[in-house]
């Protein structure tokens, strides 16, 4: 018998809501996980009387439904009137949504997500999420960074006990990560850049349009997020040095498909950055960089030795090193950073720290 209740309000059934609700229906627990409320941003599952809907036949029972989802602030109402304890799952990118996380929190109701969007915009909205009052919910988001990777948690951790942090440098982007180690590798390859690019949209590494991985707001994204865990005050992702691999005329064409047309007439500039790092011994990777002792956070790409722990990653892996005054040797973190079944894990995990302290 489950000796504790906590109720779950879950919003977005995409790719990695899918996995999550999959994931969370097979969950075998002290903790008994109710699933109170499931909404896409066209229909809603509510349980009224908070009694669990079911794990099983949410795809049909979501089809069929004609309840449209509530608005932030019924929502809000719903979730307070809870009678057990509430963890909020953000599945969705929405920046409403995220905007609106502060007055969840501040309700007491913990959110669980793999949502960039309210922990990498301006500062005040992550400093009123971590304002540090007793009475607010929880927030955890190690899935916002790296999928299901254990990068958060530790970083966290490290701050936490008193570590200063030196530097955190990494590989961030999943496709970006596929289409470098492709391009620049530590054995021979005359692989055209855009031939790569076209490969990983094929195999569905990238967002439908390349350009959206490619412009490296993404990693900026998620540098922001270690730096101000790691104390540096970022102002916004778009406050420091990004270098895009996007050729400045393609920027404002207008599809992705124009995009990948036209790359092939730029291929000769990455071509002459591989064959200048090849001539060093060194690979070319896409990373972000926070470094304490030169005061800087970056994002671009960047030449690499090829004994460097960066050169021989492989496939679409990400991998974080980060140095502190306890780890002057770098604590390196390596593995799968992309997909919907890790990110889900990552999601599902959070869910479980938090119902362990609600
Ligand atoms: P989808 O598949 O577009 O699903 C979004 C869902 O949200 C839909 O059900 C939609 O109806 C719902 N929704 C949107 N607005 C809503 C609203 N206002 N109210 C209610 N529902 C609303 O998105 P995904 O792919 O499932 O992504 C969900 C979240 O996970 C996003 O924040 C995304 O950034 C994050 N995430 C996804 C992935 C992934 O694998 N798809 C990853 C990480 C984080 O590791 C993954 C990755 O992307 C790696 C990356 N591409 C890389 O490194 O290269």
């Amino acid at each position: 018998m489950a000796f504790k209740s906590v109720n779950v309000a879950i919003i977005g059934a995409g790719v990695v809501g899918s996995s999550f609700l999959k994931q969370l229906a097979s969950v075998k627990s002290q903790i008994s996980y109710n699933l109170i409320l499931l909404s896409t941003s066209r229909k809603a599952l509510i349980s009224e009387n908070y009694k669990p809907l079911s794990l099983e036949s949410w795809e049909s029972d979501l089809a069929e439904t004609t309840k449209a989802p509530l608005s932030p602030e019924d929502l809000l109402q719903y979730l307070k009137k809870s009678p057990e304890p509430v963890i909020f799952v953000d599945n969705t990118s929405n920046e409403s949504i995220a905007n609106f996380y502060p007055t969840l929190v501040q309700n007491g109701i913990s959110i669980a997500t793999p949502n960039k969007k309210a922990f990498s915009s301006d500062l005040s909205l992550w400093s009123q999420l971590f304002s540090g009052s007793e009475s607010a919910g929880l927030v955890y988001h190690e899935a916002t960074v790296g999928a299901g990777l254990p990068i958060i948690g530790p970083l966290n951790d490290m701050v936490q006990t008193g570590d200063k942090i030196q530097k955190i440098e990494g590989i961030f982007s999943g496709s970006l990560s596929f289409i470098l180690n492709k391009f620049s590798s530590t054995s021979a390859s005359d692989e055209k850049f855009s031939d790569i690019v076209k490969t990983a949209q094929d195999l569905g590494y990238t967002e439908p349009d390349p350009r959206d991985d490619l412009n490296g707001l993404d990693v900026a994204r998620k540098v922001t997020i270690l730096a101000r865990i790691a104390g540096f005050k970022v102002e916004s992702p778009t406050s420091f040095p990004v270098h895009s691999l996007i050729p400045k005329p393609l920027e404002s064409v207008a599809s992705g498909s124009e995009y990948l047309e036209k790359l092939p007439d730029y291929d000769h500039e990455m071509e002459q950055l591989k064959q200048e790092a090849t001539a060093e011994q060194k690979v070319l990777r896409f990373v972000g960089k926070v470094d304490f002792p030169n005061n800087s956070v970056s994002v671009g790409i960047e030449k690499y030795d090829i004994s460097h722990p960066f050169a021989s990653l492989k496939g679409s892996d990400n991998v974080v090193s980060i140095q502190t005054d306890r780890y002057p040797n770098p604590l390196i973190i390596q593995g799968a950073g992309a997909g919907a079944d890790v990110t889900a894990a990552g999601v599902l995990a959070d869910v479980f720290k938090i119902a362990q302290r609600v």
